[in-house]
């Protein structure tokens, strides 16, 4: 007999001996107010049927529980808090069960570690992820999977953030058990009979012995304070580590209380709202009107023209996807080239023990490169990645238009060239949108998909599909000069030059930018990708240059000397016998004093300060022109790019998310100190400008 009470997100059934309580809030049964309100009239309810004999929690959906509710971040916290709820299901005297299908993570995870048993089905997805978040495990994570499983393993599963597979969980002793099938309620009401029919005891976790070996646990600490020493600039592992320290240290409810005043010290902080900003943005940018709109065409096979570093890539991302791929190349030796870059990539993971020959062979085996464009027939998407020249492009474009059925997808990956004129060039420009992959294409989240004046929406929906699929980050974007990454590049990278010529050294304006978060500054990234590919440009665009805008030379002296960064083993920096971390050189000094005397300027001292306001003033200004150009949907497409694309410190959620925190009539007043100097440069924006006036920020228009 079943007797059932509902409530609005937490239901109740008695299953014979067993109440079964399913929490039923979509998308991800996150632990909302309501949720966890429902969790303790759930087993208010339990301890109040004497027919009763255990309890089991599941998650309906796919999930069991995916965490906090992300979204009551940062608002006036609503009772109960979770540690209550917590607290309330492991005071239980009737054993509880957790039944886990899908994700516990999280407080997810927080809650199933107050139940006094775990079974979790194939596919389970188990893990603190918090640090990811800016914040720690604050619900018992801490102090009860420590006393589970030990420290060191507690420690690396909170600070890695990683997810556990069932089998894994159960290894370490997270759960107990395994269950066959899909249906983790049923898996979970068995489990709670067989207890029942035992005579099981309650068994808190908080009584558990992981944490017997003192000595274990002060080295595994030990051990990790080290390691998050060395992670710049983030607060909360740190934290993480200090909380276990105070479950090795403290007796289980002052351990809670210790890490309940970490968990809110981090969720004060502006790195949180920096991380919770940039987990939203990249869920939104993911969505476009088209994805809205159109479905996405059907696409099995790919076709991929230029073998060089970015057509390798591509290919690598798209046979790692489980697609197939012809690349095309001009002639055997480019076939033979093109081939050689993509097996490099595999072989690299081969000798880093991270792949075995046979899933090399198993992953070409979907591979085949050629000359001829008619090996092409029976694709159904098309990447270009050949040379950055527009007769080149149009050039592919028309043996493109020639060969493919009718229907295929034709992406261009383009940096900077016009899309709507490539398109234009043939007779099916609805079939073509700009697929922009960042280097190396493999490894790099970022996807640029910009969108052309004549593209049909179900193309443009395919891209998207095509991201999700290769496991990119895509952002939508239109098409200018550079699209949303590269515009903005050009403009915060001038900054810096004229900076350099100003008195800063290119070394300080790397520091400074290090400190503020970027893994390396502006001219160790030149350094890196070599400074002949700016050069090239360079020249190419002298004729159309302004001439009354200020032109910093100093990189094309250095250039001129074939000095072109790491491969060359000096460019800003000097690279002896091949290092990675550059030295300064006093050559590239004295370049620079030259150049500041043939330009007249006066080198004046620069402070960190002022070098990442006068950075970051720039980058803010063309991400707001970029915004209300629409060339970007939003400013969180901005942030995205950034976090994914430049190395843009994903702490501090965007550059458009730092400029909300560090506040709008600040940024405008320093473009406009700045102006005084050079106007032409400096122009405030006109979004900036207008969002100042009305009091609102770049998060607004997000919401829009
Ligand atoms: C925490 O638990 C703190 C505690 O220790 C202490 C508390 C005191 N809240 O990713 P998807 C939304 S911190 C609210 O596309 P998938 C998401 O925005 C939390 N919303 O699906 C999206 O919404 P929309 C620790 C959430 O199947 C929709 O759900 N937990 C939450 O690819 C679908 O998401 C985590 O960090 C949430 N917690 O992946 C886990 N989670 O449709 C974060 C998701 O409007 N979540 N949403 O765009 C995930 O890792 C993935 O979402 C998950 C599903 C693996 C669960």
């Amino acid at each position: 007999m079943t007797q059932t009470e509902s409530a609005d997100v937490v239901r109740w059934t008695r299953q014979d001996r067993v109440l079964l309580v399913t929490i039923d809030y979509p998308p991800v049964n996150a632990l909302n107010v309501k949720v966890r309100a429902g969790l303790i009239a759930a087993m208010d309810a339990a301890a109040a049927d004497d027919a009763v004999k255990a309890v089991v929690l599941v998650g309906q959906g796919a999930n069991f529980i995916a965490g906090a509710d992300i979204r009551e971040f940062g608002k006036t916290p609503l009772p109960p808090p979770l540690p209550e709820v917590c607290a309330r299901i492991e005071a239980s005297t009737k054993p509880v069960v957790a039944a886990i299908a899908g994700a516990a993570l999280g407080g997810g995870l927080e809650v199933a570690l107050s139940a006094h048993y775990r079974v979790a089905i194939e596919g389970a997805k188990l893990g603190l992820p918090e640090v990811a978040l800016g914040l720690l495990p604050g619900s018992g994570g801490t102090q009860r999977l420590p006393r589970l499983t030990g420290a060191e393993f507690a420690l690396d599963v909170i600070l890695s953030g990683r997810h556990l597979t069932p089998k894994a969980a159960q290894a370490a002793g997270v759960i107990d058990r395994v269950a066959d099938g899909s249906d983790a309620a049923a898996a979970g009401v068995a489990y709670a009979n067989e207890l029942i029919d035992a005579n099981a005891p309650v068994r808190p976790t908080r009584d558990a012995q992981g944490l017997a070996d003192k000595a274990a646990a002060q080295a595994a600490i030990d051990a990790a304070r080290q390691k998050v020493a060395k992670l710049r600039g983030l607060i909360s592992p740190s934290r993480v580590v200090d909380a276990v320290q105070a479950a090795v240290d403290q007796p289980f409810d002052e351990g809670m209380r210790t890490e309940r005043s970490f968990f809110l010290e981090c969720l004060d902080s502006p790195q949180r709202a920096g991380l919770v900003h940039a987990f939203f943005a990249e869920r939104e940018s993911a969505k476009s009107p088209e994805t809205r709109e159109a479905k996405p065409r059907a696409f099995e096979k790919v076709g991929v023209i230029g073998g060089g570093t970015m057509g390798a890539g591509i290919s690598v991302a798209v046979l790692d996807a489980g697609l197939p791929v012809v690349m095309i190349e001009r002639d055997d030796e480019a076939v033979a080239r093109g081939r050689a870059n993509v097996e490099k990539v595999y072989d690299g993971l081969i000798a880093k023990g991270r792949m075995d020959a046979e899933r090399k062979a198993a992953i070409l085996a979907r591979f085949s490169a050629s000359t001829s464009y008619d090996s092409l027939k029976d694709v159904d998407l098309v990447i270009e990645a050949v040379f950055e020249e527009m007769g080149v492009k149009k050039g592919v474009f028309a043996e493109l238009d020639r060969v493919l059925k009718p229907g295929a997808v034709i992406g261009t990956n383009t940096s900077y060239l016009d899309i709507d004129e490539i398109a234009g060039s043939i007779s099916r420009p609805e079939d073509v949108v700009g697929l922009h992959f960042f280097s190396p294409a493999n490894i790099m989240k970022l996807l640029e998909i910009v969108v052309p004046a004549k593209v049909s929406k179900d193309v443009v929906a395919t891209a998207f599909e095509l991201a999700k699929k290769l496991r990119k980050v895509p952002v939508r974007a239109k098409v200018c000069d550079g699209f949303i990454g590269n515009r903005i590049l050009a403009v915060y990278r001038q900054a810096a030059d004229y900076m350099m010529e100003d008195g800063a050294s290119p070394y300080q304006i790397d520091k400074a930018l290090r400190e503020f978060g970027f893994p390396m500054g502006p001219f160790q990234v030149s350094d890196l990708a070599g400074g002949d590919i700016g050069w090239a440009t360079r020249k190419r665009r002298a004729a159309t240059r302004d001439p009354n805008a200020r032109y910093v030379q100093i990189a094309d002296r250095i250039c001129e000397r074939g000095w072109f960064g790491q491969k060359t083993q000096r460019g800003y920096y000097l690279y002896p016998q091949g290092a990675r971390v550059g030295q300064p050189d006093p050559e590239v000094e004295a370049i620079i004093d030259a150049e500041r005397e043939r330009a007249g300027v006066t080198p004046r001292a620069f402070s960190d300060d002022e070098i990442v306001r006068r950075y970051m003033a720039a980058m803010i200004n063309e991400g707001a022109n970029v915004v209300h150009e629409g060339i970007a949907l939003r400013p969180l497409d901005v942030d995205v790019t950034f976090v994914h694309g430049y190395g843009f410190p994903r702490w501090r959620g965007g550059p458009m998310q730092y400029a909300d925190q560090v506040g709008l009539d600040k940024v405008l007043a320093d473009i406009r100190e700045f102006a005084k100097e050079d106007s032409r440069f400096w122009k405030p924006s006109p979004l900036l400008e207008s969002l100042v006036a009305k009091g609102e920020n770049f998060a607004s228009l997000n919401k829009a």
